[in-house]
């Protein structure tokens, strides 16, 4: 039942550190607390090593499609095998795009300028994409990070500026729709990321050919630690730390065979837990749909997403998911530096969970 999965996460995850109450009883910033001025400088003296000729700009999104496309079809059963269009968690659906304003209908505004203009036109999650997690976005129990109570996620809340036309009881009102209340992405959009990043290149360490971990692979703390001293780099006090899986690449390759519910990931371990406690991790990304692994047993139990309740909810640890890695790592690999510069911040939506982002890297 639900009740024995939410008190098994309570039981598992008992004696492990949280960063409640850390910075203050109103905080919903977590962990991004920890990114100031030297933490940005630290980022900055990585993206010096190639010296002043040699800094180059990578952006982390995965591309949205835009476009319906086709599901992949078994030739020989005619059954779908996989959706080719953008990676996402089962049940989300993606950006679709139109062009509202056609280049070849344009008609000329006076003194000549055209203008085509694209919407989006069906349900696009806003985890739909490459994303930050708000902190209020997943949690056991009933509360959410800094033990504010679960009824934040579900109650609107002022906005952040005055909204023209949004007046509480008016028609229209958006005051009266469903939202956070607290807890939300504003936070995150409002502070952004800048730090140094460290790629943890997993896949190429301990995967196949291609740097493509197996389906179903499981990450775990040693493996990370594992890597860093292949890759020959220190892994310090609050780095931005980026997983590579190879994951997404698969995606891409209509060839490949790609799973959003059995990808590889990071799994739980008390020591991981500990680890990213002790060494002031204010975020985690990965090239996959959840960073972690989808579903997880350990000992008894089988958990679903435990680790967006033990650092998410608990430690307020920023989560970035669906990245796109290859062309970084691939630079990381020739030149065999693994730290650079990682800017950041998701989309403002106010009360929202999450919020698309494309993260830029300076190395
Ligand atoms: C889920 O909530 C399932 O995923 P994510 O945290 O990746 O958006």
């Amino acid at each position: 039942s639900v009740a024995a999965m939410e008190s098994n996460l309570d039981a598992l995850l008992a004696d492990l550190p949280d960063n409640w109450g850390r910075w203050g009883e109103d905080d919903e910033l977590g962990a991004l607390n920890l990114l100031g001025s030297e933490e940005a400088y630290a980022g900055m003296e990585a993206a010096m090593k190639r010296g002043p000729k040699g800094i180059e700009r990578f952006t982390l999104q995965t591309p949205m499609t835009g476009e319906a496309v086709d599901a992949l079809v078994d030739e020989e059963t005619d059954a779908p095998t996989r959706d080719t269009g953008d990676p996402m968690f089962p049940g989300r659906t993606p950006a679709r795009r139109d062009n509202a304003a056609d280049a070849r209908t344009a008609e000329p505004y006076p003194g000549g300028m055209k203008f085509s203009d694209d919407r989006f036109v069906t349900e696009f999650f806003l985890h739909g994409t490459t994303h930050m997690d708000a902190l209020g976005h997943g949690w056991y129990g009933n509360e959410v990070y800094n033990g504010r109570d679960e009824a934040v996620t579900a109650a609107p809340k002022e906005f952040d500026r005055p909204v023209p036309g949004c007046v509480d009881g008016e028609a229209g009102n958006v005051q009266e729709t469903h939202g956070h209340s607290a807890v939300d992405v504003s936070p995150l959009a409002d502070a952004g990321v800048a730090g140094r990043g460290v790629l943890l290149d997993v896949g190429r360490a301990c995967g196949d050919d291609r740097g493509w971990l197996d389906l179903g692979a499981e990450v775990t703390l040693e493996d990370m630690k594992a890597t860093a001293e292949a890759q020959g780099v220190e892994l310090r006090e609050r780095d931005v730390v980026l997983l590579r899986t190879g994951s997404i690449e698969r995606v891409a390759d209509p060839e490949a065979e790609w799973d959003p519910m059995n990808e590889p990931g990071l799994v739980f371990s008390e020591d991981l837990i500990r680890w990213v406690h002790d060494m002031e991790i204010p975020m985690i990304g990965a090239d996959n749909v959840a960073v972690e692994k989808v579903t997880q047993t350990v000992g008894d139990h089988t958990f679903v997403l435990p680790l967006h309740g033990a650092l998410l909810r608990d430690l307020g640890v920023s989560l970035n998911e669906i990245l796109w890695l290859e062309e970084l790592a691939s630079q990381c690999a020739d030149d065999g530096i693994y730290d650079f510069l990682l800017t950041s911040a998701p989309l403002h939506v106010e009360r929202a969970t999450g919020g698309p982002v494309n993260p830029v890297v300076l190395k």
